[in-house]
């Protein structure tokens, strides 16, 4: 319906995920700086805002959703990221590998894995789309990593093995992290680890690195998606590395939709 705004078209809703990602913030700074009052941002998960895209694609029906890449609704249907001339979801993001303190000394064959961990938007793009065609995580990643060697000779290069000392990693439910994570686990397992993910909410994987209940994660995006948590809990925690560039978060919509600013929802 052509005489609908954007707005009436979507109730005036945005299609977010769990509250605490860092998404959800930027987009409650997205509705004050572009004067959105009338917008909600909804909460959910990730895997009930593919749901919500999948049901309004299969239609053609317009949906703004809280969107990332890597990720595999990009492979699977025509999306764009709506214009953000105010910068509010930053720019080129970066995925970095977090550690509690002290890791480096009461690991350091662990700590030098996962300072070397590092892959590509396209190798973590592989994984997810295939846990998206139905594979178990675990299966995905072990057949990634059985195509991709190379990878993981690299990330493990001059480390020695242990015998099995005991790792906990925290993640959240991101396709993404799914990836990254399940990959980690077996680089870590082969290499003599016992390793443990534990799934929580994005302040809980923070908060369980900054408290040492969770020696590291891989999940922490800046240096804005995550800012307030990195601020916040700075000095408790070390950025070991980055393991992936130029990812990005923002609003997307269907390339079908007549859109392409964040401006236009106004
Ligand atoms: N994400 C995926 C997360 C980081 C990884 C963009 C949904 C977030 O917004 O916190």
């Amino acid at each position: 319906d052509t005489t609908k705004s954007v707005g009436e078209s979507v109730d005036y809703k945005i299609t977010g995920i769990d509250p605490g990602a860092g998404i959800m913030e930027a987009t409650g700074k997205a509705i004050e700086e572009y004067d959105l009052s009338e917008w909600d941002l909804t909460t959910g998960s990730g895997a009930a805002m593919t749901a919500s895209l999948k049901k309004a694609y299969d239609k053609e029906e317009p949906i703004i959703v809280t969107g990332w890449s890597p990720h595999w609704k990009f492979t699977e249907y025509d999306l764009k990221y709506l214009e953000d001339p105010k910068g509010v979801y930053g720019g080129e993001e970066e995925i970095h590998t977090i550690a509690r303190n002290g890791l480096k000394e009461d690991m350091p064959e662990a700590y030098q894995i996962l300072k070397q961990f590092k892959w590509t938007q396209d190798d973590m793009g592989e994984i997810m789309v295939a846990i998206h065609d139905g594979e178990k995580a675990e299966v995905a990643a072990q057949n990634w990593l059985d195509a991709n060697e190379e990878k993981a000779t690299a990330w493990t290069e001059g480390v020695e093995k242990v015998d099995g000392d005991e790792i906990k990693l925290a993640y959240v439910a991101w396709d993404s992290a799914i990836a990254s994570h399940n990959v980690i686990k077996i680089v870590l397992a082969d290499m003599g680890y016992d390793v443990t993910l534990t799934q929580v909410e994005a302040g809980p994987m923070w908060t369980a690195v900054a408290d040492g209940s969770a020696d590291a994660a891989l999940a922490a995006w800046l240096p804005v998606t995550h800012k307030t948590y990195a601020d916040k809990f700075e000095g408790d925690f070390e950025d070991v590395g980055i393991s992936i560039e130029g990812v990005k978060i923002g609003l997307v919509v269907p390339e079908y939709m007549d859109i392409t600013s964040i401006e236009d929802l106004k």
